[in-house]
């Protein structure tokens, strides 16, 4: 069981819609995660060129088990459970190796049902210079689907050990007082190991970073509970996958879960409602 977060971080995910793990992987599971990552990218792109933003790896299945097995009980499961209830699905880790900057966006791209994305960077150290991820703290929260956001936002910069036990409340505080983020944005310089689970309608960019910079992620996103929030649900499964093509160039007609993974959701006592959310967004193909 991994341990499990305390009341403020959850408060402060709420607040601010994401939250930081500082150094949360072990040097032996880093390593892991980009080989089983580096893997599967060139399992897919042996025979064919990525696309302009880089090649992508879906991460569900026997060709990946670290990867994979970070959606569950042992790893990131109890702690999406926290931020978000026990309405949710896992949908799965992926890896990309990216190409260029990633202008604001939420990780929604029609209104829906938020979920959390667990996100990592097991390559390199990433500074503000360096493609370290930026966050518009508390937009998630926000009325309207689409920001204005200037093009000039200050920096406010911080580590992701900002976030130890002993730093954490004047982290917040410094946040607190400088909200709302209307012409600021915050670095969270990370290095590889920290992870930063967020909440998906929450903006966030990068820029700067290295070519093939290495982004990975966990995702589990909340069961629509009504008919329009399945249907935006498949809408983004839709554009997701055009996306894949588009940016990626990646093979639209592999699945993104291997049937095998899907054999042993099926059967797992916790997780075998996943498939029924899956199949229902078109996410399982
Ligand atoms: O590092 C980045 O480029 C930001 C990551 C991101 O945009 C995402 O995972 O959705």
């Amino acid at each position: 069981m991994p341990s499990m977060l305390s009341g403020r971080e959850v408060s402060f995910f709420s607040q601010f819609g994401f939250v930081v793990l500082p150094g949360w992987f072990s040097r032996a599971e880093i390593d892991t995660i980009v080989e089983e990552g580096l893997r599967e990218i060139d399992r897919i792109y042996h025979d064919r060129d990525g696309g302009p933003q880089g090649k992508w790896a879906p991460l569900a299945g026997h060709n990946s088990p670290f990867h994979t097995s970070l959606l569950g009980s042992d790893h990131f499961l109890p702690i999406a459970e926290q931020l978000m209830g026990k309405d949710i699905y896992g949908m799965m880790s992926d890896m990309l190796m990216w190409e260029g900057n990633t202008g604001w966006h939420r990780d929604q791209d029609v209104p829906c049902d938020p979920g959390v994305k667990f996100l990592h960077y097991p390559g390199e150290k990433l500074t503000a210079e360096t493609g370290a991820v930026r966050f518009l703290p508390g937009t998630h929260l926000d009325e309207e689907f689409r920001r204005q956001i200037p093009e000039e936002l200050e920096e406010v910069i911080v580590s992701a050990d900002d976030f130890q036990p002993d730093k954490f409340a004047a982290t917040r505080d410094m946040l607190e007082n400088r909200m709302p983020a209307e012409d600021w944005c915050l670095v969270v310089e990370t290095s590889p190991g920290d992870v930063l689970p967020f909440t998906t309608p929450l903006y966030h960019a990068s820029f700067n970073g290295a070519s093939g910079r290495m982004i990975c992620a966990t995702m589990y996103s909340l069961k629509p509970t009504t008919a329009e929030g399945l249907e935006a649900r498949r809408q983004e499964a839709r554009i997701i996958s055009e996306n894949h093509l588009k940016m990626f160039n990646y093979p639209l007609e592999r699945p993104f879960h291997s049937n095998e993974w899907v054999a042993e959701i099926q059967n797992d006592p916790v997780c075998s409602h996943w498939i029924d959310s899956l199949r229902k967004t078109n996410w399982l193909r």
